[in-house]
């Protein structure tokens, strides 16, 4: 029969998509004995359509798990919906419908759009985290963690709607006020749920070493979001003491009363401290004021309270601030110094409180500029000019340097004295060495119907009781009555709180808040290893056989909260004996953006939106899939381009019809007839194994997809060019449709399997090209552009060696110096001369 020629992807997509379903070829397992490998993309939030940022983080996983599989590894690939949550709550509220309703409709919409585009995920391993069956490990793990005391109950500080009486999330607050209702915004204190994720910082920290395969940008986000600063806690005693107030620090009595704590990393610089600033609110602010000074320190504290964290600490914002009236006392120098309050100090950060010195920091400086207060150097750099007296120096001197004007201190190295000073600090006992951390406990409970309820209950007896395992799951109900505004909607289902204590049987209530969806997606990818076990989060066999995940493809907008949730959660998993390490995944990819076909983000604002169903029905799926990986490596942003498309159906089309034209190739030939190519056939060959090379290196080596796309393009390109006329021209060109079908398999699947059984005919009828070993290279084919240099010494072959035809001498000299005969007899000897014939010969004249 033969080949029919328009390429027709509609005809074709679906037939092959049905073949692989019914062979389970994306099934993991199924090749006993196959090394295993992970490969994950992080799973999608079903809320509307697929868009093109999962069009593109799909595909790119999707490449690579078809390659690894045809390398023959046994491998991972699932998929699942991230299905509960804000976003979904809040769609509900808008429509009047039932989350889970609309979840479920749109899950069944997002599975369709993914199956047309070809994934070759393993479908029997869906999850969806709104099944109960998932999120009954959600409460597992929530027990072990209380057990532990890695779960606690805290105060915790939270946005206030005054409109909706209920808590919201920082998402939702706009210019101080609920996105929803436009009430003002207030911080209030109340009761909840935390992970005490800071007991496993340093260790956080330390792994980062250990991810040299993920973007250091990544890393270096994860790093400064741990926030590890070494430093000194010092007391600056108030002066004279205020008539309120306690009158000790840290239950020490101090001379004078009660003392302004401050956090500094640099406490060599103290010297050089001219005024102490406290955070607007700050505990001590009201009691520090002088009377005549209160009313310009409360406008400007309550104009703070208005204004962002961000905004105000920025790094352009203009440093502003007031003086209090107070006064306190450097323990160092027992000189006085003015307490002021600025926008720049941050209430939540180590004491809330900093000792300025405008010499050597930036933010001092600018604002002592501002303020006209003193300036005065005590850090000399190391090498290099001497600064200035404070009065004219220019801008702070940051760096470490040698210590001077600072009494006992003077001529230490910054680091040494540091240590010293921060020793003092502790014998006289105004202070201390401390280590601060950026990062803080993850409060995780939210007063939210769509998550999952947290398993335990309040008894007027036994306090807060954990629900046994036994009873889990508990089951979030369905009638709740969602309008996002007063109590918790759980609270308003009393068949749902109205339970019994577990410990003493009389009536009690249940917890009325659900868990952050991040903690969802804090360990599905181990779920994803039996899906269906009914008496375990997951079987840890088979994580000790498939973890940590080889590869993660993911948005970088994900650096320090799902990706820290997650290294974390795996830690917790390793110390309750589940995984054998530490680390839940070896390489991080993080893909960039599609952006409109005008360069700007797609939104519906621009107009600019393209989505991938609209494009799949247009084109077909290989095209678009060809588009996602052609257009750039995986990190870097691409925008959307018709031409483009238009230009890789094109393509497409153009491998369909060379087949076409070339069916007389298809015959296979006896080895020997291959062999016998030469001229233009040869060049064919070698080509064909170049692309072979580069398509393989473009997923061994960097991802780059595209420079092996385009090394097809060339090969396709070169096929065009050869007419066959004998056996053997034929024999060449039936080798490069066979590697052209094959090594598009990863990129454009479908297409793939259908050219190459054409090729192949009913050899191949009950095989799939997915199944199928990737193929190799000849390398003798692939070096077609090296030479053998004859090598002498002293004018007696003794050994040759192949360089790159266009290696000059002193590449080919380090190369024949290299050999071990040659070698042996330049050992001990001076080479004198060396004679140099490009191409053709190396010879090393020695003497003595
Ligand atoms: C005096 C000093 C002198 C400082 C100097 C720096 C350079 P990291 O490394 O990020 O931890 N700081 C302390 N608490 C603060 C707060 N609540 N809000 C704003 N800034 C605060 O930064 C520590 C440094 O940030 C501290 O060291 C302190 O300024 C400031 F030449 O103390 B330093």
């Amino acid at each position: 029969m033969s080949m029919n020629e328009r390429y027709e992807p509609h005809s074709i997509e679906p037939r092959w998509q049905g073949r692989w379903d019914q062979a389970g070829a994306f099934r993991t397992g199924r090749r006993a004995g196959a090394e295993p490998r992970y490969v994950l993309e992080m799973f999608p939030y079903p809320s509307g359509a697929m868009h093109m940022g999962h069009g593109r983080v799909y595909t790119i996983g999707d490449a690579l798990a078809r390659y690894l599989r045809m390398r023959g590894h046994d491998v991972l690939h699932p998929i699942g919906f991230d299905a509960l949550g804000l976003p979904a709550e809040n769609a509900a509220i808008k429509d009047g419908r039932h989350p889970g309703e609309r979840t479920r409709e749109n899950i069944v919409a997002f599975r369709a759009e993914m199956k047309s585009l070809g994934y070759s995920f393993d479908w029997e391993r869906e999850i969806s985290t709104c099944d109960p069956e998932y999120y009954r490990w959600n409460q597992w793990f929530f027990l072990r963690m209380l057990e532990r005391g890695i779960v606690y109950r805290r105060e915790g500080k939270a946005n206030w709607c005054t409109g909706c009486n209920t808590v919201i999330a920082n998402e939702q607050v706009v210019d101080e006020r609920c996105e929803r209702c436009e009430s003002p915004v207030v911080e209030k204190v109340i009761p909840e749920w935390a992970f005490r994720i800071t007991a496993f910082a340093q260790d956080l920290l330390d792994g980062l070493d250990r991810l040299t395969e993920w973007p250091e940008r990544i890393t270096t986000m994860q790093r400064n979001w741990i926030g590890k600063s070494v430093g000194a806690e010092v007391a600056f005693a108030l002066s004279p003491a205020p008539l309120r107030g306690a009158t000790e620090v840290r239950g020490q009595a101090v001379p004078g009363g009660p003392a302004i704590d401050v956090f500094t990393t640099r406490v060599d610089t103290i010297f050089g401290c001219t005024y102490v600033v406290l955070a607007p609110e700050h505990p001590l602010v009201e009691r520090v004021t002088a009377p005549e000074r209160r009313d310009e320190v409360r406008a400007f504290v309550e104009r703070m309270r208005k204004t962002e964290a961000a905004q105000r600490t920025g790094e352009d914002a203009p440093k502003e601030g007031v003086f209090t009236g107070a006064r306190a006392v450097n323990p160092y120098t027992g000189e006085e110094v003015p307490v002021w309050i600025a926008n720049f100090v941050l209430a939540e950060y180590g004491t809330g409180a900093v000792m300025s010195v405008p010499a050597h920091d930036q933010r001092d400086f600018e604002f002592a500029r501002k303020y006209g207060l003193p300036v005065r150097v005590v850090i000399q750099p190391e090498k290099g000019d001497r600064l200035p007296p404070g009065d004219v120096l220019s801008q702070a001197f940051t760096q470490d340097g040698v210590v001077e004007a600072s009494g006992r201190f003077s001529g230490l190295p910054s680091a040494k004295a540091r240590e010293v000073m921060a020793e003092e600090a502790s014998a006289k006992g105004f202070g201390k060495a401390t280590v601060r951390w950026h990062l803080r406990d993850w409060g995780f409970s939210r007063q939210r119907y769509w998550g999952t309820p947290i398993p335990v209950v309040y008894c007027p007896t036994d306090g807060i009781v954990p629900v046994p395992d036994a009873q889990l799951p508990v089951v979030l109900p369905d009638e709740a009555i969602i309008t996002g505004k007063g109590e918790p909607p759980l609270a308003k289902v009393p068949a749902f709180v109205n339970t019994t204590c577990p410990r003493c049987g009389k009536p009690a209530r249940r917890e009325v808040e659900t868990m952050d969806t991040f903690v969802d997606s804090s360990w599905y990818y181990a779920r994803y290893l039996s899906p269906h076990d009914a008496t375990r989060p997951f079987d840890p066999a088979e994580a000790k056989k498939r973890l940590p995940i080889d590869v993660y493809v993911g948005g970088p907008e994900h650096a320090v909260m799902h990706l820290l949730y997650f290294r974390f959660w795996h830690r917790v998993m390793h110390q309750l004996g589940l995984v054998h390490e530490d680390e839940p995944c070896k390489r991080l990819v993080t893909q960039g953006i599609v952006n409109g076909p005008d360069g700007r983000k797609m939104s519906k604002r621009w107009g600019n939106v393209v989505q991938p169903g609209p494009m799949v029905r247009k084109y077909g799926a290989d095209t678009l899939r060809l588009f996602i990986l052609f257009a750039a490596p995986p990190e870097k942003d691409i925008d959307w381009s018709d031409e483009q498309v238009d230009g890789l159906f094109r393509f497409i089309t153009r491998v369909w019809r060379l087949f076409h034209a070339r069916q007389d190739c298809f015959a296979v030939a006896d080895p020997k007839v291959l062999a016998q190519a030469s001229g233009d056939s040869l060049e064919l060959r070698r080509k064909t194994h170049r692309t072979i090379q580069r398509v393989t290196d473009g997923f061994d080596k960097e991802l780059k997809f595209n420079t092996g796309i385009a090394a097809l393009m060339e090969l396709v390109n070169a096929l065009y060019q050869l007419e066959p006329k004998g056996e053997p021209d034929r024999a060449a060109v039936r080798e490069a449709l066979v590697a052209v079908s094959t090594l598009l398999a990863p990129f454009a699947p479908h297409v793939a399997e259908e050219l190459w059984h054409e090729v192949l005919g009913p050899a191949a009828r009950d095989r799939l090209l997915a199944d199928e070993p990737w193929p190799s290279f000849d390398p003798a084919l692939v070096a077609a552009d090296t030479v053998t240099i004859a090598v002498q010494v002293n004018g007696k072959l003794r050994g040759e060696v192949q360089a790159p035809a266009a290696a000059g001498e002193a590449e080919v000299r380090a190369l024949a110096e290299a050999e071990d005969r040659v070698k042996a007899h330049l050992a001990g000897k001076t080479v004198r001369k060396v004679v140099f014939v490009p191409k053709r010969l190396m010879n090393f004249v020695i003497g003595g």
